[in-house]
């Protein structure tokens, strides 16, 4: 019974944390703060009913064969997984080698739910009614109390270590060069490479108009926005062009596609045009090849990702705006 109950939320708490951990990638905005937060406190419950695992574990450990090397790499992934995250939050280390902190925090994460589903299939936990009781529920909440309150006092541990955690984004992401426009990392999504683009002639093609990166810049418009990236860092800065809204006439299409030169691509509502700006400056700077010159896009309170670079086309259409993958395919 104890050993069902706390398989039971463990599987629980980690559906939970790989909903929440999806959601703070995918979305990330002010609104769902607390899903991050929810992140953290559910990922510090795992850790609290590991003992109690260690000793459901332990009376199952004789058999041998692949259920075994499934059940090990599920501890091991999760084990992994938790400790990138506190690592992570804490921005004490931000790579091994030529990964960073994130990348095993994500991989590892991903595995964990695989070997997750495959240890489930083999072992299958059933749920009783008795699993719903007042009792259990109460247990639940205790569980949850407990890890919130670990979560605090992990915040005062970062506080106490000086350490960047203290001052993380409610993204959890740690702050780079913001006063120093140039000094922030140029990233891609997957694998995109950086296109070799003439600043001086290349032009973006705007609905029915074609552009320069000149003639973009000489609208003036400007807006100070944070781009922060789900590898874990974000910087704010003063980005300089054209704001959408110009050249959109009211009441046409349901959402703007942008394209890169790449083919990457993502598409908004219509009706957040003045919020999305084609930068060609930063502070002033033209932006770097690497940045996204001569054009990029700046998408105030959405993750790095929307900030398509290297802008080729603005195209508007009847798609509705869901109807695009949550997160970029290449
Ligand atoms: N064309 C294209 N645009 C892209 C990407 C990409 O891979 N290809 N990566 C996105 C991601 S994940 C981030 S965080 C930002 C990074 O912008 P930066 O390189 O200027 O820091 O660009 C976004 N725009
Ligand atoms: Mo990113």
């Amino acid at each position: 019974m104890a050993g069902r109950r706390t398989n039971l939320a463990l599987l629980a708490l980690l559906l939970a944390a790989l909903v929440s951990g999806f959601t703070s990638f995918a979305l990330g905005t002010k609104a769902t703060m607390a899903v991050v937060i929810g992140h953290g406190v559910v990922s510090l419950g795992i850790i609290l009913l590991a003992p109690w695992k260690t000793g459901v574990a332990r009376r199952s450990i004789r058999r041998r064969g692949w259920k075994q090397t499934v059940s090990f790499a599920l501890v091991a992934l999760t084990g992994v997984a938790l400790l990138t995250g506190v690592l992570q939050v804490s921005g004490l280390v931000t790579e091994v080698g030529p990964v960073t902190i994130m990348q095993i925090h994500v991989g590892s994460g991903i595995g964990a739910v695989v070997a997750v589903l495959a240890h489930t299939i083999m072992r299958p936990v059933k749920v009783h009614r008795v699993d719903l009781s007042r009792r259990n529920l109460l247990r639940g909440a205790a569980l949850l109390g407990l890890a919130g309150t670990a979560y605090l006092a992990l915040n005062r541990v970062w506080d106490l270590l000086d350490a960047p955690g203290a001052k993380r984004r409610f993204t959890g992401s740690h702050e780079v060069g913001s006063e120093d426009p140039m000094r922030f990392p140029t990233t891609q999504w997957l694998n995109d490479r950086v296109p070799l683009l003439d600043p001086d002639s290349f032009q973006v093609r705007v609905l029915d108009g074609d552009y320069t990166s000149r003639e973009i810049a000489a609208f003036g418009d400007s807006i100070n926005a944070t781009l922060d990236c789900t590898g874990g860092w974000f910087t704010t800065q003063n980005w300089q062009g054209a704001s959408l809204d110009r050249f959109i006439k009211d009441g046409v299409g349901r959402s703007i596609l942008v394209r890169s030169v790449t083919g990457y691509w993502r598409r908004f509502p219509i009706d957040q045009a003045e919020r999305l700006l084609l930068a060609t400056h930063i502070a002033g700077e033209p932006l770097t090849r690497g940045h996204g010159s001569p054009v990029r896009l700046v998408a105030p309170g959405r993750r790095g990702f929307w900030w398509v670079k290297w802008v080729d086309t603005v195209t508007i259409d009847e798609v509705p705006p869901w109807w695009q993958p949550p997160l970029p395919t290449a």
